[in-house]
């Protein structure tokens, strides 16, 4: 065994992706490659996560102090945004991802992204290719878990084929019987707006992005009914302007995704007819029903930068 001790972490805002896939990846590269690997997480870990880890009596990772000349395996980001403050000091040797790549290094490193569902998939998939690596009942639970997350119960359009033939065969060796009913399980946990002000709804899960010279928000947050949401309408759609105003934004938008329904309210403040012609909806008062649509990067993003573009390249 290495005596040096590799840390294996996942990205800021930890989700049940991140922390699992830590966990098993560490677990995994300790017996297979003989790493000294130690699971860890940037920030605190949300409820979801804490149901999965107290369901399958796994222990929350540590947390990460970086500090200068660590070694470092990145799992489920690549992102300089994404990883905490002073991480240049630490050395990043291995990548293990299902995002975009942004990642820019001076050495050569291991790397392995996938447009797959989860980074679960992606370390299970290891697991399983390895015939000498037995997976643990807790470690299935825990990657399944993962999956199941990320991918919303599989209606995630980011879901591919391999997610689901893996979480099946990780559900049987968990002893879940029902994977779609577990699936809801967890992701209640975490998919409500209870106890929390509107700007904390809105920046739960925020990105930022830009189009030409433009700029605007995505805020997600996931739920069960929308029963909450239209009873804040208003109280959202008010911060949603501010934030739009203070952040010089062109709009500034939250998804409301219902998870059993399986489609999302987009609640919109500022300037809402590039949100008409992305999606062909009329905005009334504040809000649009999309059919379906569950993901940001998958079904939000692409039209939206599409209609930027046609904008900007249409004639004055
Ligand atoms: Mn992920």
């Amino acid at each position: 065994m290495q005596k040096e001790t590799v840390y294996v972490v996942g990205h800021k805002s930890p989700d049940t992706d991140t922390v699992c896939s830590a966990i098993a990846y560490a677990d995994y590269l300790k017996k297979s490659r003989r790493i000294k690997a130690v699971p860890a997480v940037f920030g605190e870990i949300n409820p979801e996560t804490k149901f999965v880890l107290d369901y399958f009596k796994a222990k929350t990772p540590e947390q990460l102090r970086v500090s200068e000349g660590q070694k470092i395996v990145l799992v489920d980001h690549n992102e300089k945004s994404q990883n905490p403050d002073g991480i240049e000091k630490a050395k990043i040797i291995e990548i293990l991802d299902h995002h975009k790549i942004g990642f820019n290094c001076s050495e050569p490193v291991i790397c392995h992204t996938e447009p797959v569902g989860s980074t679960a998939t992606l370390v299970a998939e290891k697991m399983i290719n390895d015939k000498k690596f037995k997976i643990t009942s807790q470690l299935a639970g825990l990657l399944v878990s993962a999956i199941l997350s990320d991918t919303v119960v599989f209606k995630s359009a980011t879901t591919a084929k391999k997610d689901i033939e893996i979480a099946k065969k990780l559900g049987i060796k968990a002893k879940i019987k029902n994977l779609k009913k577990f699936g809801i399980e967890i992701k209640k946990q975490k998919a409500s707006m209870e106890g929390m002000n509107a700007e904390k709804i809105i920046y739960s899960d925020f990105k930022n992005f830009e189009a030409g010279d433009k700029k605007f928000g995505v805020g997600q947050i996931e739920v069960v009914d929308f029963k909450e949401a239209k009873e804040r309408k208003g109280e959202i759609l008010e911060k949603l302007a501010e934030i739009a105003q203070k952040e010089n934004m062109s709009f500034v938008a939250l998804m409301v995704t219902d998870i059993i329904k399986g489609g999302s309210e987009i609640l919109v403040s500022g300037n809402t007819d590039i949100m008409e012609k992305a999606f062909g909806k009329k905005v009334i008062d504040g809000s649009f029903y999309l059919e379906k649509a569950m993901s940001r990067k998958k079904d939000i993003l692409p039209p939206l930068m599409e209609a930027f573009e046609l904008t900007e390249a249409r004639p004055l």
